[in-house]
């Protein structure tokens, strides 16, 4: 299929892809295949006082109600998977399953938030006083600000929004100016499923495109009281304090320097094949990415002889084609990037396996994985690159090995290979892990949506997805009711006049 058939399948038309100021390139052959209509900046007091309309009628509406919306867009998902997957892989450049596999992890967020429709609940809580009863309630919050990130152009929305749609929360999304193409897909989707459900109001989905000044306006705006942001730390340490200082509320999903920890008795097999996934799936550009090996110096060398001869083998190119594995770089300053770290880990003492620029399709920035085998964790160990390199270090202790894993600053994914069962339980414990997520026998990447999902440190400490992620897109009430013909006071204050 070409590129033009590729986005026609997906449900883009020509006004969608021509005439706008955006000019989206495919990372596949670096050719320009579409320019986007950009939202005009002005508009954007207006887009958000819809969504505020849209806020009074919808959280009237009975959350499982709401819920049923997010039903019909799983199913509308269902139906557009493959289409949608291909476009992914356009304009992302994901290998097709992986572009498939964000499209199935958008299916299996709305089913946990059709389900969690009918579970939102707080608690009863005992009261000091006699007659009295506690409780808390959960009520929607307001408008949802999404700012999403190119790595995973479509189902960072569908985290946040299936969550916040039943949560009775509209949602406005500033997709990365990268892939405004699957956005425009995604929402049209979305379309189908508000037109099935029939009186949803007005405004409760938008989506905007731009730059910085549209995403400003959502970060500024004290009528947009969730922005949900995932990006680079930098960008996150600008939205976080901006919200903050609006008394607004951000969830923050930023960096990630996962490790692993290999130990002693770790089955050595099933680790390859973890580290190989986790480190140049989606070529090295997932957040959840594995960017450190934490391997003990009696295995060392066994594991490095193993990944290499690995990695050696692993197919690069056109990630349309059955059993390429690793697709190109998002673009050529990526490449630019990957190659700057790797001098730069040379010249500190790293010995380099691959990172090369390979032959992919012309015009797209192909790389061979680096794997590196560091001297210690240097200042460029302790950076979050965004591209398939592996750092490999030694340690001879388990104190020591988590002191490494630990001491960076980010904090979103960690894991540990051991069979060793109290290896493991100490990684997990308060002493052990300081991330976010913290896996025992599996990468760090590939989180299914039913946990929670993010991180500490300057990973930024939101959650999304799974568990009780829920709760940071409603606002809690708690409330005590007297039915007693007294009126006690608490901590036993008297009072009488
Ligand atoms: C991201 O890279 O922004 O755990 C999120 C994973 C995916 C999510 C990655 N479920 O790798």
């Amino acid at each position: 299929m070409t590129h033009a058939d590729i986005m026609k399948a997906a449900g883009l038309t020509e006004a969608d892809i021509t005439g706008g100021t955006l000019a989206v390139r495919s990372p596949i052959d670096g050719a320009v295949v579409a320019h986007v209509k950009e939202t005009d900046p002005a508009e954007m007091p207006a887009i958000i006082a819809r969504a505020n309309a849209a806020f009074k009628a919808w959280r009237t509406v009975p959350a499982p109600r709401r819920g049923e919306l997010v039903r019909l867009l799983g199913e509308e998902l269902r139906a557009a998977k493959a289409e949608l997957g291909a476009l992914v892989t356009l304009e992302a450049g994901k290998i097709t399953s992986e572009g498939l596999g964000e499209v199935q992890e958008m299916i299996d967020i709305c089913d946990f938030a059709v389900g969690l429709s009918r579970q939102i609940y707080g608690l009863t809580i005992a009261s000091e006083r006699p007659g009295h009863r506690m409780m808390e309630t959960w009520h929607p919050m307001g408008t949802c600000g999404i700012i999403s990130a190119f790595n995973f152009p479509v189902a960072v929305w569908s985290w946040n929004a299936a969550l916040a749609l039943v949560a009775g929360d509209p949602v406005i999304w500033k997709p990365s100016e990268k892939t405004p193409l699957t956005a425009i897909a995604t929402h049209r989707i979305m379309e189908r499923a508000l037109a099935r459900f029939g009186d949803a109001p007005e405004g409760l989905s938008q989506l905007v495109i731009g730059g910085p000044a549209i995403g400003e306006a959502l970060v500024n705006s004290k009528d947009v009281p969730i922005i949900s942001a995932t990006g680079s730390t930098r960008m996150g340490g600008i939205v976080g304090p901006k919200v903050a200082a609006r008394w607004g509320r951000p969830i923050l999903e930023l960096g990630g320097n996962n490790a692993m920890i290999v130990a002693p008795s770790a089955d050595l097999d099933m680790a390859v094949r973890a580290i190989v996934f986790s480190a140049v799936g989606t070529a090295g550009q997932r957040c959840t990415t594995l960017r450190r090996l934490i391997a003990h110096h009696s295995i060392k060398d066994d594991l490095v002889a193993k990944l290499a001869k690995a990695y050696a083998s692993l197919p690069i190119g056109d990630p349309r084609k059955e059993g390429t594995l690793i697709g190109p770089l998002v673009d050529h300053a990526s490449r630019d990037r990957m190659m700057a770290q790797i001098a730069k880990a040379r010249a500190e003492g790293g010995k380099v396996h691959g990172g090369e620029v390979a032959a992919g399709v012309e015009g797209g920035a192909y790389v061979s994985p680096a794997l590196i085998e560091m001297p210690a964790q240097t200042d460029t160990v302790r950076e979050e690159t965004f591209a398939p390199i592996l750092y490999v270090l030694g340690y001879e202790t388990l104190d020591e090995a988590i002191h490494l894993q630990n001491d960076v600053p980010q904090g979103l994914s960690s894991c540990i290979f051991t069979l060793n069962m109290r290896e493991a339980e100490t990684f997990l414990s308060a002493a052990g892990s300081d991330c976010g997520i913290a896996n025992v026998n599996i990468g760090p990447s590939g989180a299914e949506i039913g946990g929670a999902f993010g991180g500490e440190k300057e990973t930024g400490g939101g959650r999304e997805s799974g568990s009780d992620a829920w709760k940071g897109y409603m606002r809690r009430q708690t409330n005590t009711v007297n039915y007693s013909a007294q009126l006690p006071l608490a901590q036993g204050v008297k009072f009488d006049f």
